[in-house]
């Protein structure tokens, strides 16, 4: 248990992450800002998408593959089909638009109860666009009153700023190796694909391994 892969470009875990939330809350820019450091003006997501992220997390090499699901209507059908084994769900609101938080309880989590399939998955509640203050219509306490119902844990980011960006997915990252259940299912792949690289290596090395 807990032992690291060691082989080259591999890790010891990997985990599926879902980004979700109205349109326009800024799901995309999250990712884009926490995969390359800076972020365009973007257009809304046709569908789905995703990036994968490679990072040490407590000594853990982890292998993200993160989901950005399109938060409009007409693609609702299509993106609930992602939800299947995320260990991770991001749920995202804006912090100046009231109707991006009340859909958390009208939509987004309805959503996540209905197509999550994960028991334990880790929930984290994203409030977006802090960097617009003075625009802002939803409080903070409003925030973590919601994320403490719905047992998810709470962060106040901004794409634009990066504020809590690289916070926001280490975070969860940190929650989801905490979790047993999450990890045996998160690394089965994993496993198999070491096993299979050792027996290929000790075929070849007749039985001996060293590196
Ligand atoms: N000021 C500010 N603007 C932001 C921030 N994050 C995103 N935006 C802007 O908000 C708009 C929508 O961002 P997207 O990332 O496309 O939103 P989305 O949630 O992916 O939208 P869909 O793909 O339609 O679901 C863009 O114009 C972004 O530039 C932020 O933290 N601060
Ligand atoms: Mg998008």
């Amino acid at each position: 248990m807990g032992s690291s892969s060691g082989f080259g470009s591999g890790y010891d875990y990997s985990f599926k992450i879902l980004i979700i939330g109205d349109s326009g809350v800024g799901k995309s820019s999250l990712l884009v800002s926490f995969i390359s450091n800076h972020v365009d003006d973007l257009t809304p997501t046709i569908g789905v998408d995703f990036k994968i992220k490679h990072l040490t997390v407590g000594g853990k090499k982890l292998k993200l593959t993160i989901w950005d699901t399109a938060g409009q209507e007409k693609f609702r059908t299509l993106t609930s089909s992602y939800f299947r084994n995320a260990q991770g769900i991001i749920l995202v609101y804006d912090v100046t638009q009231r109707e991006t938080f009340t859909n958390l309880f009208e939509v987004w989590a309805k959503e996540v109860e209905l197509y999550s399939t994960n028991q334990d998955c880790i929930k984290m509640l994203v409030a977006n666009k802090v960097d617009k203050e003075s625009e802002r219509v939803v409080t903070k306490e409003e925030g973590i009153a919601f994320a403490k119902e719905y047992g998810c844990v709470f962060l106040e980011c901004s794409a634009k700023t990066r504020a809590n960006v690289d916070k926001c997915f280490n975070e969860l990252a940190h929650k989801i190796l905490e979790v047993p259940s999450l990890l045996e299912e998160g690394s089965t792949v994993v496993k198999n694909t070491i096993l299979k690289q050792k027996q290929e290596r000790q075929a070849s090395a007749g039985g001996s391994c060293c590196s």
